[in-house]
């Protein structure tokens, strides 16, 4: 179990869980307008759920970089029935969203945890009893990459994110996430610093979620054979060494799109990380 944290957060056990990324929208950096369909994204979802996702992560706004930002009327019509369809299925769902409308919303369809990108959505939360994880952003995907300047990236993500669980907590939210936002305001190198000192988060005693699935850093270092980053689909490696470098240092849920390859790895590297269980 990591941490000696709040005790609101020690509610996990100590298996990783794998959330799978659906997207349902025409412009998400890796899988945009492949699951615009709603039932090409829940056969999606159903797919995930069987390949070993624990939670299916449903988002109908992109946040990449440089992204605009989507009307609340659209974003529902894209989120609803696909949330729905899977909570009707007994899956569990969350919703990735920054607006409390479509947050309620979602919930409301059968979403149990609200993925918050702007860290800014626990009253609802609260008022609603869904989980929530607290992600670390520095500024609106429109441009954030022009705000990743830090003293101390580890020391002030950390800051940051137990300030909102701790408001969170206080709000009465009785599953709360930290996550250090990879590739949100921040270059390759910040993200690299924040995975090789993960354990000063988990050392929070908040579950962590850590989402590197296919970023554009990961492009940056495991470049094709010309010398030119690697392009999204291509990342798969990149995925699974940092998904199962979080969980051996403690991550409580990996995001990915790649779900069975992620699943297979993080599962055994949790095993051999587990004392006594790993053969010897
Ligand atoms: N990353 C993305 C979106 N949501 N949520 C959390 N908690 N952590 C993350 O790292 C995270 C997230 C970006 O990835 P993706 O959803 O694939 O792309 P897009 O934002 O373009 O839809």
């Amino acid at each position: 179990m990591p941490g000696t944290g709040p005790e609101v957060a020690l509610y996990c056990g100590c298996v990783t869980r794998v959330m799978g990324v659906l997207n349902v929208t025409p412009d998400s950096f890796s899988d945009g307008g492949r699951w615009l369909d709603p039932e090409a994204a829940v056969a999606h979802g159903r797919e995930m759920a069987a390949d070993g996702a624990d939670i299916i992560d449903v988002g109908g706004e992109s946040t990449r970089p440089g992204a605009l930002p989507v009307s609340e009327a659209e974003e529902l019509r894209r989120v609803l029935p696909v949330v729905e369809a899977l909570a009707d299925e007994g899956l569990t769902v969350s919703i990735d969203t920054r607006k409390a409308s479509v947050a309620r919303a979602a919930v409301a369809a059968g979403a149990s945890i609200i993925n918050d990108v702007s860290s800014e959505l626990w009253p609802v939360a609260a008022e609603t009893g869904a989980g929530w994880v607290a992600m670390h952003m520095p500024a609106d995907p429109e441009v954030m990459q022009d705000h990743a300047h830090y003293d101390d990236v580890v020391a002030e993500v950390r800051a940051y994110l137990v300030q909102r669980a701790g408001e969170a907590v206080r709000a009465g939210v009785e599953r709360v996430w930290i996550d250090p936002g990879i590739g949100f305001g921040k270059t390759a190198v910040h993200n690299l610093s924040l995975l090789r000192h993960l354990d000063e988060l988990v050392g929070t005693g908040f579950p962590v979620l850590v989402g590197t699935s296919r970023k554009s850093f990961l492009g940056r270092l495991a470049p094709d054979a010309d010398g030119a980053p690697s392009v999204a689909s291509d990342r798969l490696e990149g995925t699974v060494a940092t998904t199962t470098w979080a969980v051996t240092r403690g991550a409580d849920v990996v995001r990915v799109h790649d779900v069975r390859p992620v699943s297979q790895a993080v599962r055994l590297a949790a095993d051999s990380a587990l004392p006594g269980t790993a053969a010897r």
